[in-house]
């Protein structure tokens, strides 16, 4: 059962905050039924991280890697946002202060996006929403859905079943034929530089750091919420567990986010 209080204080905070930073992690999609990494249902309970993330096990057995990523692509293309994600869709396409950074490769934040901006679309509009670069989640680990190729870097959308058959059946760059990677950040690589920085500029800005679903392990994406206090910001977390990031919130609240999300962003009535 999680505090009531804590829960009105955080939304308090929340209303009269200009400038947010929503970081999320797995959980925030665990209620869409995208397996989280380090849960007991988990992405690396059957594989171990070094043994499928990283750029050595890509060059030592490609095969493998992408039968983890394209069974991951095909999961996850099957699942919806929840409320959580529309909740802070939201926020983010009503408060331009409001950003969003998320550790996620599966796309259910932009999902969420794209229907909220829909819906805020009149019913004669047949044009697409226009979604405004900034209401566009950080993106700090990449996506499922983007390959890269290994040969001339070109990026490309790509949301097609794997065929991890064997390593001649992989996915090859239609440019120069090279093998195509997941276009995602693997442990002991480096994130692009200019997401870091837009990700560090709206941690050390924000009044408000609310943490949702990350067990606060992988950084630099742990690191930002500690940005924000050092800047004389707030954190709050919504967590069913504690993390490495509860000691430094002001308020951690035990509960899921699908759950607890839309009231934690509500729009206040207005007093
Ligand atoms: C880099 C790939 C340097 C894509 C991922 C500093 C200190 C310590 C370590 C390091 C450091 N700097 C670098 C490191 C090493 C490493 C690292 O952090 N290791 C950790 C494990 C110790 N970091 C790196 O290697 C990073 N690179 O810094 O390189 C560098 C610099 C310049 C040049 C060259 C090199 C790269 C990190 C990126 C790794 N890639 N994924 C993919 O396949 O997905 S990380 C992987 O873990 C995912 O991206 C995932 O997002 C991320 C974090 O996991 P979480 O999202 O938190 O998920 P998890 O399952 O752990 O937790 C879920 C939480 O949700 C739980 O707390 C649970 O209680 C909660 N929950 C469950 N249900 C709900 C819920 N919450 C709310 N509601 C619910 N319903
Ligand atoms: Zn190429």
């Amino acid at each position: 059962m999680h505090d009531q209080d804590e829960i009105d204080h955080a939304r308090r905070l929340l209303a009269s905050a200009r400038r947010i930073l929503i970081l999320t992690g797995a959980g925030v999609s665990a209620e869409s039924g995208v397996p989280t990494f380090r849960g007991p249902e988990g992405l690396w309970k059957s594989h171990r991280p070094e043994a499928l993330a990283t750029p050595e096990a890509f060059q030592a057995d490609p095969r493998l890697v992408w039968e983890w990523y394209g069974w991951r692509r095909e999961r996850v293309g099957a699942c919806r946002p929840n409320a959580a994600h529309a909740a802070i869709a939201r926020l983010t396409l009503r408060n331009p202060d409001a950003r969003l950074v998320t550790q996620n490769v599966d796309g259910l934040h932009e999902l969420a996006l794209e229907e909220a901006a829909s819906e805020e679309l009149s019913p004669g509009d047949s044009a697409a929403p226009n979604l405004p670069h900034r209401a566009l989640p950080i993106r700090l680990h990449g996506s499922l859905f983007r390959a890269r190729c290994t040969g001339c870097d070109v990026r490309t959308p790509d949301r097609a079943p794997v065929d991890a058959t064997s390593e001649a059946t992989l996915p090859r760059c239609g440019k120069c034929g090279a093998m195509l990677r997941p276009d995602v950040v693997w442990f002991g690589e480096g994130l692009d530089p200019e997401i870091l920085r837009e990700a560090t500029e709206s941690a050390e800005t924000a009044e408000v750091c609310l943490v949702v679903g990350t067990s606060g392990l992988v950084h630099p994406a742990a690191s930002l919420p500690l940005l924000t206090k050092e800047s004389g910001g707030v954190v709050l977390e919504v967590n069913p567990e504690s993390t490495p990031l509860t000691e430094i919130a002001l308020a951690s609240i035990r509960g899921r986010a699908g759950q607890l999300l839309p009231s934690l962003l509500a729009v206040e009535a207005e007093s």
